[in-house]
């Protein structure tokens, strides 16, 4: 099974590129910087990496990529990124990032986007990797804050694909960002959202009904809700799940328990990512098996997972095509 999932071509709806920043590379960027971080080994750092809510990662998270500033740390983090997706059969990926957790340190938008964007031919060139970018907006800092990224995006909008939502859920509900999320779209933006991960229900029905999501980044807490269940199903809105995250930020209790195949009996088309690899132990092959081993999933599940990522991408209707 193990080697099933291996081989099969796969895509990949939700993830942080910097949350793929790997301890190593943190270290070796932090050193050509001459930035303290407070590791010394490798075995410091998977101590640190022991969560007990989004929060406690977040500061976590938020710290290490303090240590990104030039346009060559973002071209290198998404290389190692993209070198981790050759090597797990990933041949479409949407990579998530977060302008505000750079530009709030002083970096420029375009030191961030030139590095990625670099990194992003050389994937395409060198492994045949296909990428799209989303551009996600911090949730806990104010709507004004995502229109200033919004505006610093627009030279570079042909670059970006999508807009989402990401950071601490709870207490910054998605119609915080009705306004923006408007003014995204009309750029030509896809909206998508983090909803449902810690949060309640009534966030996923904003998130929908308000912002308008094209997709749902999370969305397991919609099994608390029938008739909403029932809507996402209607409106065949597919859910990027998370299984190895969940279980690290302990929205899961254990494995055994995790969500994904009561969404797949309900009709709901989720998909498998990885969220933040780095921090939660594993790329996409690995939260595959996770999620395999635990729920006892057959192949037919697999393909069924792995088919919605290719038909709920964001990738175009001929792309479609060669990759279904
Ligand atoms: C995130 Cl797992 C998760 N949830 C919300 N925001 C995030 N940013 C990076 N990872
Ligand atoms: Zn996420």
């Amino acid at each position: 099974m193990n080697d099933f999932i291996a081989a099969l071509p796969k895509a990949e709806l939700h993830l942080h590129i910097e949350g793929s920043f790997e301890p190593e590379l943190m270290f070796e960027i932090a050193q050509r910087n001459q930035i303290e971080i407070p590791y010394k080994t490798i075995d410091e750092v998977k101590k640190a990496y022991q969560f007990s809510c989004l929060q406690d990662f977040l500061d976590i998270y938020y710290a290490g990529a303090g240590v990104l500033i030039h346009e060559q740390d973002f071209y290198d983090l998404a290389m190692a990124y993209y070198q981790k997706c050759y090597e797990n059969n990933v041949i479409h990926t949407e990579i998530m990032f977060d302008p505000q957790t750079h530009t709030e340190r002083g970096i420029a938008f375009e030191t961030v986007i030139n590095g990625l964007q670099k990194a992003r031919l050389e994937a395409k060139e060198k492994w045949g990797i296909n990428s799209l970018f989303i551009m996600s907006y911090l949730r806990h800092l104010s709507e004004e804050s995502a229109f200033e990224t919004l505006k610093q995006s627009l030279p570079y909008k042909d670059l970006i694909t999508s807009v989402g939502l990401d950071s601490s859920e709870m207490g910054n509900p998605p119609i915080k960002f009705k306004n923006v999320f408007e003014a995204s779209v009309k750029e030509g933006y896809i909206p998508v959202a983090h909803a449902g991960e810690e949060g309640p229900t009534e966030y996923i029905w904003e998130a929908i009904d308000v912002l308008k999501v094209a997709r749902i980044d999370h969305g397991n807490r919609c099994l608390e809700d029938e008739n909403l269940v029932n809507e996402i199903v209607k409106r065949d809105l597919a859910l990027t799940v998370c299984p190895l995250s969940n279980l690290e930020l302990r929205n899961t209790d254990v494995m055994t328990n995790h969500p994904l195949k009561k969404l797949l009996d309900k009709g709901i088309k989720a998909t498998v990512n990885s969220d933040d690899p780095a921090y939660f132990g594993g790329y996409m092959n690995a939260n595959f098996v996770a999620v395999q081993e635990a729920l006892n999933l057959s192949k037919e599940d697999i393909l069924t997972l792995v088919k919605n990522s290719f038909n709920y991408s964001f990738a175009t209707y001929e792309q479609k095509k060669i990759y279904l």
